[in-house]
């Protein structure tokens, strides 16, 4: 007991003291987002006034931060890449947005305009979605009320621009053998007046064979991808626009593809997230935009 005193006692800041992701304090909780650097603070006090307090806020500079998706004590409005850890190389364009989340990782302006990671367990606020969708266990569920149904889920884009990337993660809780088309799409939506143009990449399944599509409502392309409404397989997909071209990946636990087509060229007002004839839940929702 001695012994393990002496080692815990040994690590770490008190605090006031340093300490950062790798260096946890002896007292108090890491504040990582200080400006000049890692801080040990107190557990129970309020750096930011927030309301949240310091053990709960993994952004103590700013309001809010209680939610952090990707875990690595960087709540998700405060980082630079919230699905994903610090990479070890730094934002090369200087955007304040880290790989992977920066789709264009040689040109600054791109800023992460929508991210939910559906920790809060309700609709986030200015979202859209039909009735299909829950949200529990940091995930939204959507479960199609027929085999026919698409069940959509939207979020408002708030820069006017056709340069766009759309992120997601899911997995698949069940497929209707009774639907004729199995399909998980990740959309960017043009909505006016006068039309709704949607373009829409993920996964189909139509008798037995899988496939990634693109579709823009003018082309579409599409790239045969093995196992993709595997219960077992985490799927991770990606929608980019640029201009006239609109791509699609996605990355599934044994297989991986993409493909391209081209599109009318049109700003895009929401980014969302569909489902037709199987049970998905999907991890979160993510878009960037560059004017
Ligand atoms: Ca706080
Ligand atoms: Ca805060
Ligand atoms: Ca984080
Ligand atoms: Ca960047």
């Amino acid at each position: 007991m001695t012994v393990l005193a002496l080692v815990l006692s040994g690590c770490g800041a008190d605090l006031g003291g340093p300490c950062s992701a790798t260096e946890p304090c002896s007292e108090g909780v890491c504040d990582l987002t200080n400006p000049g650097g890692g801080e040990c603070v107190d557990a129970d006090g309020d750096e930011d006034g927030d309301g949240i307090p310091n053990k709960r806020d993994f952004c103590q500079h700013e309001m809010g931060g209680e939610y952090d998706e990707d875990l690595d004590g960087l709540g998700d409005i405060c980082d630079a890449c919230p699905i994903a850890p610090p990479p070890a190389q730094a934002d090369s364009d200087g955007d304040e947005v880290d790989s992977p989340c920066d789709p264009d990782p040689s040109t600054k302006g791109d800023r992460i305009v929508v991210f939910d990671g559906f920790n809060s367990g309700a609709l986030p606020m200015g979202w859209k979605s039909t009735m299909a969708w829950t949200f529990q266990g940091g995930e939204a569920v959507v479960t199609p009320g027929s085999p026919t149904a698409v069940e959509t889920l939207s979020a408002p884009l708030p820069l006017v621009s056709s340069h766009i990337a759309v992120l997601a993660r899911w997995r698949v809780d069940r497929v209707d053998t009774a639907a004729t088309e199995n399909a998980v799409r990740i959309t960017a939506i043009d909505q006016r007046p006068a039309g709704t143009t949607t373009i829409a990449c993920g996964s189909s399944r139509v008798a037995g064979t899988d496939r990634l599509v693109v579709d823009t409502g003018i082309s579409s392309a599409q790239d045969t991808v093995d196992g993709l409404f595997d219960p077992a397989s985490l799927y991770r997909g990606a929608l980019k626009i640029d201009g006239a071209q609109a791509q699609c990946a996605l990355i599934a636990d044994r297989d991986a593809g993409a493909a391209q087509a081209m599109t009318s060229g049109e700003n895009m007002t929401q980014a969302g997230l569909a489902a037709k004839g199987a049970t998905i839940r999907f991890g979160y929702l993510l878009a960037v935009q560059r004017p």
